[in-house]
């Protein structure tokens, strides 16, 4: 257990509402206590009173009565900084909180720094920084599916994982070591082989948990959604119907969408960043074609495009132009205005793309739901289950798993061209210390400051 002066904070948000919370934590923070609360019975004092115990009382500086509160106790090591702490809830004005908040630092408490509560929770060895950096993420998840990948992260499953990796990593190292040390008793024959295996093991659940980053980030910061089609094909109906608002023009003017819409879409627990664009024709419009080379550009950068046809028109070279565009992208070819006579068919654009279809009528709003679920199809098999399995979410981590696995590649390659053993252990090693990073293991001090500072003042 670490020794650290005593921290103090407005934990609640900074703004009027029905309950404030200042949050102490450290060696003093009882006794801080005891100098600014007078109890309703006021021979108790806080300081002997057991953990997890509720006290209503009130807060003094000095003389002057500030509020009427109740305070929450919590001795180490049983409390989120696993140090003594003490909340006090109190009424949620701005004014009260920074007033008692003085007081508290007036009686020998610091400031806490953005994020210091959590990182005091992983210097003391409560959690391991990818559950650190989970608490930021669960209190910015934006959607159900980020909630729970942040919730999951946050329980030490991720934690977990890596240090299965690394408990392996370690003793093959140990072994190769003791045996370079000890050959006459710890023979290395066929030991190659042997490691080859569990490497390329180790490699395949490495690379299992690499593959759901995209997903783990398309989660986070939603599915990046173009909208594309000729003009005039409904796009931006499209648009304002899933978001159940009128945020482009809809005019029956080819060429009204110009330069790129972008909103979130919510949608069965997922978050949808959906981008309305200018439709994609050859013109001479100077501004148009400003908006078909963006156009063409976000369709690169897309998760998923949304290729709108306007079914009652016949299939040009624009519309060649575009399937070229959906081309090794996640896609759904939306057959729009099923409402009129239609003259383009489901079978005519499966013979020319193997992207899904669906025919739909913007304007009847049909067909509407079957395109939200083939979404949810096409990114999470339409369920929602990630509850235990680990997930990458944060790049930080990335970047530390593929450093590991390029480190593990190194050693396998020694192998293969028959170095001798003591050449793995360095590369073994390197795999370790990056997976080490990712739980905040050898990681200098100014790294986990870095990442702490991202935090908000009072977590
Ligand atoms: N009949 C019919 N008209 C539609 C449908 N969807 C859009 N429209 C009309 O098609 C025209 C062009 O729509 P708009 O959304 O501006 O197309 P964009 O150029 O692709 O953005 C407008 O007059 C819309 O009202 C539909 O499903 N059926
Ligand atoms: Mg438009």
């Amino acid at each position: 257990m670490n020794h650290f002066d005593t921290i103090a904070a407005i934990a609640t948000a900074m703004a009027h509402g029905g309950i404030g919370i200042i949050r102490v934590s450290g060696e003093a923070s009882f006794s801080i206590l005891d100098k600014i609360f007078c109890p309703k019975n006021p021979d108790k004092q806080m300081s002997d009173q057991p953990s997890y115990t509720i006290h209503y009382g009130n807060i003094y500086d000095g003389e002057e009565l500030l509020d009427e509160v109740i305070v929450l106790l919590m001795k180490g090591p049983h409390s989120y900084t696993a140090e003594d702490t003490v909340e006090i809830d109190c009424h949620g004005g701005i004014l009260v909180q920074q007033r008692i908040l003085e007081t508290v630092i007036k009686q020998g408490a610091r400031l806490a720094e953005p994020g210091e509560f959590t990182q005091r929770a992983f210097l003391n060895g409560r959690i391991d920084l990818s559950q650190a950096e989970a608490v930021m993420d669960v209190i910015q998840s934006g959607n159900q599916m980020a909630l729970q990948a942040s919730v999951s992260q946050l329980k030490g499953s991720l934690g977990d994982k890596v240090r299965k990796f690394r408990e392996q990593i370690l003793y093959e190292t140990a072994f190769l070591e003791s045996a370079l040390d000890d050959p006459e008793h710890i023979s290395l024959d066929g030991y190659s082989e042997r490691i080859f295996e569990v490497l390329k093991q180790l490699l395949l659940e490495m690379k299992v948990l690499l593959d759901t980053f995209e997903n783990g980030r398309m989660i986070k910061e939603g599915i990046k959604t173009v909208i594309l089609g000729r003009p005039n094909a409904g796009k931006s109906s499209l648009m304002n119907a899933l978001l159940g608002e009128e945020r482009a023009i809809v005019t029956e003017i080819a060429g009204t969408t110009r330069d790129i819409l972008e909103e979130s879409l919510y949608l069965n627990g997922i978050s949808l960043k959906l981008l309305d664009t200018a439709g994609i024709r050859e013109t001479e419009d100077l501004v148009e074609q400003i908006g078909v080379s963006r156009a063409k550009e976000q369709a690169e950068a897309a998760d998923l495009i949304l290729y709108v046809v306007d079914s009652s028109d016949k299939l040009d070279e624009s519309d060649e132009k575009i399937l070229n565009l959906l081309k090794d992208k996640k896609a759904l070819v939306l057959l729009n205005k099923s409402d009129l006579d239609t003259v383009v068919t489901e079978e005519q654009i499966r013979e020319k793309t193997d992207h899904p279809v669906i025919s739909l009528s913007v304007k009847e709003r049909q067909g509407l739901k079957n395109l939200e679920e083939m979404i949810q199809e096409l990114f999470f098999q339409g369920k929602i289950s990630l509850k235990n399995e680990p997930m990458i979410t944060n790049l930080r981590h990335k970047n530390a798993l593929e450093e590991a696995q390029n480190s593990l590649l190194m050693v396998q390659s020694s192998i293969e061209q028959g170095m001798p053993e003591d050449f793995y252990t360095i590369d073994l090693m390197g795999a370790y210390d990056a997976l080490g990073r990712i739980i905040g293991k050898e990681m200098g001090e100014d790294l986990i400051q870095e990442i702490f500072s991202r935090f908000c003042t009072g977590k």
